[in-house]
């Protein structure tokens, strides 16, 4: 205590100095990981309530675990969501597709044909099985980590690849950062750098959606550590008070780049918990069983389309891999943590649960993936032909202030002639190739 500043009160004074608790993570590079303190508890354990339910019926949901998937890979318990053999099929092979797009477009970021680039690795069922329990014209506000979603609903793989290479074909000119894709078409919304944005907007739109008598609701997806943005907690608070037909999916994977989620106030409590302050009804889903995302979305969707209320949903997962292509993840977390952590791979435990149904093996698994990996391949070759990143600027520079405004703002006008100006005065002899 040597080292601590006098207390205001001085020395000698017999009141307990004030001290502040600083979040440590379990494990840091070169530590030996076991993840005991992690109850995942019994698959088939948390019982269904109606969706019409009161959030205060149901508190314990938001500090269990529903697990539908068993160790023995057989659907257990009341929120089992009973799917048939073909949509387990299709949502194994959106994940394998999925997988197959992050290991392509990250290697194409090393290649230098982009800049920037997210995985999602461990993550798919959250946003995959999760949205397929959804209508397809539900909307839909993700964070960066959802592109299986897109991959989901059937958006042309081309048009991703378009927009990650900010080349000719991008439909969104290069003005926005690889992966933050937008799509109208396929009620789609666009992404935001901007963390935790999309969750007010998620439940404005559900609120205009009601106003409107319409019959679509509103799915957003955060991070845990986006959590901690003063927009979630004011998504929570209009969702509760008007009861907006809106999910909030969170989704814990444990880390907010380098820093854990006990910084976003995991050591407290499950996120899954912070609905309950609001008088939101709270689930906690162990993010890498996908029966279990199906169930609890589709559980969320009735309850939203019912006029019961909004849902949030805490899926509790692990970022298998670097946050993004910027990332370096051995420098601050125990390279352990990915092998041992228990819930598994949301992708190997679907395959094994459709292995053990008879109605899947290894051999279409395999054939699966080739076909998958061969399929991104074309489309990247594809995509290529329209140009890549680092292959100089796709789009007229002027298209730069273009199609946010119908018509220019005067200080936008202005910019737009500043920059022209300082491009002459930089590059007089014309623009470098
Ligand atoms: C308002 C804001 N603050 C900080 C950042 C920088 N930033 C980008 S991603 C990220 C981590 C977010 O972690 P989490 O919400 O857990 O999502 P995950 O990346 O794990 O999916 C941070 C801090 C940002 N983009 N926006
Ligand atoms: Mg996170």
């Amino acid at each position: 205590m040597a080292d601590r500043p006098e207390s205001a009160a001085g020395q000698g004074s017999n009141k307990p100095s004030l001290s502040l608790h600083v979040p440590e993570p379990h494990y840091r590079p070169g530590d030996a990981v076991d993840f005991n303190h992690v109850d995942a508890g019994e698959p088939g354990r948390d019982p269904r309530p109606d969706e019409t339910c009161d959030p205060a019926d149901m508190r314990d949901l938001a500090y269990g675990l529903v697990r539908v998937l068993g160790d023995d890979d057989r659907a257990h318990g009341p929120w089992d969501p009973k799917l048939d053999a073909d949509t387990l099929r299709t949502m194994l092979k959106n994940m394998a597709i999925t997988r197959a797009f992050d290991e392509r477009m990250f290697r194409g970021q090393r290649q230098g044909k982009t800049s920037f680039y997210m995985k999602c690795t461990g993550e798919e069922a959250t946003s995959i099985s999760a949205a397929m329990a959804l209508a397809s014209d539900d909307m839909v506000f993700p964070s960066y980590r959802q592109q299986g979603i897109l991959l989901s609903r059937g958006y042309p793989m081309i048009e991703m690849i378009n927009q990650i290479y900010s080349n000719r074909g991008d439909k969104l000119k290069g003005r926005q950062l690889p992966i933050m894709y937008s799509s109208r078409e396929h009620s789609f919304f666009t992404i935001s750098g901007n963390l935790a944005t999309q969750t007010p907007q998620a439940v404005g739109w559900a609120m205009a959606s009601a106003i409107k008598g319409d019959s679509r609701i509103a799915a957003t997806w955060v991070g845990e550590g986006s959590t901690a943005e003063g927009d979630f907690h004011a998504a929570c608070t209009f969702a509760a008070v008007y009861n907006a037909p809106v999910i909030l999916n969170v989704v814990n994977n444990q880390w907010a780049i380098s820093s854990f989620s006990g910084f976003a106030g995991a050591e407290r409590t499950t996120f899954a918990a912070r609905g309950l302050g609001y008088g939101v009804a709270a689930l906690r889903v162990d993010g890498n069983d996908a029966l279990a995302c199906y169930a609890a979305e589709r559980w969320a969707a009735n309850r939203a389309r019912a006029n019961a209320g909004p849902t949030l949903i805490e899926f509790f997962t692990y970022r298998a891999e670097g946050h993004s292509t910027s990332d370096d993840p051995s420098g601050y977390r125990s390279a352990q943590e990915r092998e041992e952590w228990p819930l598994g791979d949301p992708v190997m435990r679907l395959k094994r649960h459709l292995i053990a149904l008879g109605e899947w093996d290894e051999e279409r698994q395999e054939a699966m993936d080739r076909e998958a990996a061969e399929m991104v391949r074309a489309t990247t070759k594809e995509a290529e032909a329209n140009g890549i990143l680092g292959h100089g600027l796709h789009h007229p520079f002027r298209t730069m202030f273009e199609d946010v405004f119908e018509e220019l703002p005067w200080h936008l006008r202005e910019q737009a002639e500043q920059a022209i100006k300082e491009r002459e005065i930089k590059f007089p002899e014309g623009l470098p190739k």
